[in-house]
């Protein structure tokens, strides 16, 4: 791993924000149901929900707002978007969306020929799972055996256990699969990178069969920096070569923009160049998200989304980023925290299963722990695990996640380094204390994507 680097900025304009007293914090959690998301973000000291839509703009992208073009159709900063998006990924087709989601839902219905088709993934999120599983496709996920074992150290824990995918298309025969999402970097099992090796075979496999490849290119670029750092063959390469050998593997991307876009709101969709889908897109773009040269954006958001991809590919502003979350990961090591190792890019997990091993999963011990968190120092993290992934649509089960962990989402230039200090010790605090932690149980459990709204109490 490189060593520290400074912010490659310094700051022009600040947000204040303030540590409530803990009584007031054991209120406010209580108001909000014991759910994290419900809080106000105002009674939220730091806030590492997300990563997405919480970044930094640059001043440059500031100015470029100021470059809006509101035209209905054929906005000047639609055409920006797409050279940059068409330089940057060689893709033909590009549609903007409001956000990733937005791209999913556009293409999921579009791929998905016949209900019970399955969708294969190194790990699916949670919104591409649920678009899948609304289009009336199963999702299923060959993430590699190592990406669950967080004490285990591999240079790329996202990538596909490809034997066992290639078996199953076997199994279930070419006809039975909708398409492969290879999501970089993989979000669900901690930011962990997939290696060129592993994305160029995953994607060999699939066109062997003629099965269309989907890149969730949500943290293209922090991928792409990885692969730098760690895969023989790509030290000398600069990103944006290495960005565009990534994507080279796929037909289609989706990205959530929000994320290496740099941008608080915004997404793409794009079509390597099968025109055909692309005109199917086109058309079930208008009803859902707006005109194909909008597509749910304002034009000053697709005038800073052409120019925060721009400054994403930037290595100096990768290295700090990384070596940011880095920081954190190993202040957490340090104290004796279980986290997942190595530690990824726009986040480190809390290994909650580790740490609360007797709490069972349906009392969600990683979100439990997300509360103590928030009552002991006003951070906001969020639950990666039973509660999140949701009950099986069949059967009904629940408390079926591999891993229980805790989110610690860094936000893109947001927070500085003492920030980190702070949240590694307050972990740390909670850690000690761990006997004290209460499970927890539903008062209102929704019936899908449940973790955003639901209602819980404390198990006694
Ligand atoms: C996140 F708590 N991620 O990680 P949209 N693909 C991938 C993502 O990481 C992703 C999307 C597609 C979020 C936001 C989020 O339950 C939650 O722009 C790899 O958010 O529509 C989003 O992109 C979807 C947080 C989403 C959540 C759902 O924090």
């Amino acid at each position: 791993m490189t060593s520290y680097q400074p912010e490659p900025y310094k700051i022009k304009m600040v947000e204040p924000i303030t540590l409530l007293p803990r009584e007031e914090r054991q209120k406010c959690i209580a108001k909000a149901g014991y759910n994290p998301f419900l809080l106000r973000s105002d009674q939220i000291y730091i806030d590492l929900l997300t990563d997405s839509g919480t970044g930094a703009m640059s001043d440059r992208q500031w100015a470029g707002l100021m470059l809006g073009d509101e035209s209905y159709a054929g906005s000047r900063n639609f055409y920006h978007l797409e050279e940059t998006v068409q330089d940057l990924t060689g893709y033909e087709y590009v549609i903007p969306t409001h956000q990733g989601r937005g791209a999913e839902q556009i293409l999921f219905p579009l791929l998905v020929q016949a209900k019970g088709q399955y969708v294969l993934g190194n790990m699916h999120f949670d919104t591409t799972k649920a678009h899948i599983e609304l289009a009336g496709a199963k999702a299923v996920n060959f993430i590699m055996e190592e990406a669950l074992d967080t004490s285990k150290e591999h240079p790329f824990k996202g990538n596909f256990d490809l034997q066992a995918m290639e078996r199953f298309i076997q199994e279930k025969g070419r006809g039975a699969i909708a398409a492969i999402v290879i999501t970089v970097t993989c979000n669900s099992v901690g930011g962990q990178p997939i290696s060129m090796a592993n994305i160029k075979a995953a994607s060999a496999i699939a066109h062997k069969y003629g099965i269309p490849v989907v890149i969730d290119s949500a943290r293209f670029a922090e991928n792409a920096y990885f692969i730098k750092q760690r895969e023989m063959g790509y030290a000398e390469k600069s990103i944006p070569e290495i960005v565009r050998e990534q994507f080279s593997y796929g037909d289609v991307f989706t990205m959530s923009a929000k994320k290496d876009g740099l941008v608080n709101i915004g997404g793409v969709l794009a079509i390597r160049n099968d025109k055909e889908l692309f005109q199917r897109c086109q058309s079930m773009v208008v009803p859902l998200e707006g005109f194909p040269t909008y597509g749910g954006l304002a034009g000053r958001d697709m005038e800073a989304l052409a120019i925060g991809l721009k400054e994403v590919v930037q290595e100096d502003y990768l290295t700090q980023r990384i070596s940011q979350v880095h920081l954190l990961g190993t202040l957490l090591q340090d104290a004796g925290v279980p986290v997942q190792s190595p530690i990824g890019g726009h986040a480190v997990f809390v290994d909650v299963g580790r740490i609360l091993p007797e709490m069972p999963k349906t009392q969600y011990p990683a979100h439990a722990f997300a509360v103590a968190l928030y009552v002991e120092s006003g951070i906001r993290a969020v639950e990666i695990g039973s509660l999140l992934y949701g009950r099986d649509p069949e059967t009904g089960e629940d408390g079926l996640s591999d891993l229980e962990l805790l989110r610690l989402t860094i936000p893109r230039r947001v927070y500085t380094d003492n920030h980190m200090r702070y949240i590694a010790d307050s972990i740390a605090r909670v850690h000690e204390k761990r006997e004290a932690i209460k499970g927890m149980a539903f008062e209102y459990e929704p019936p899908i994507l449940r973790h955003f709204t639901a209602r819980f109490r404390l198990v006694e």
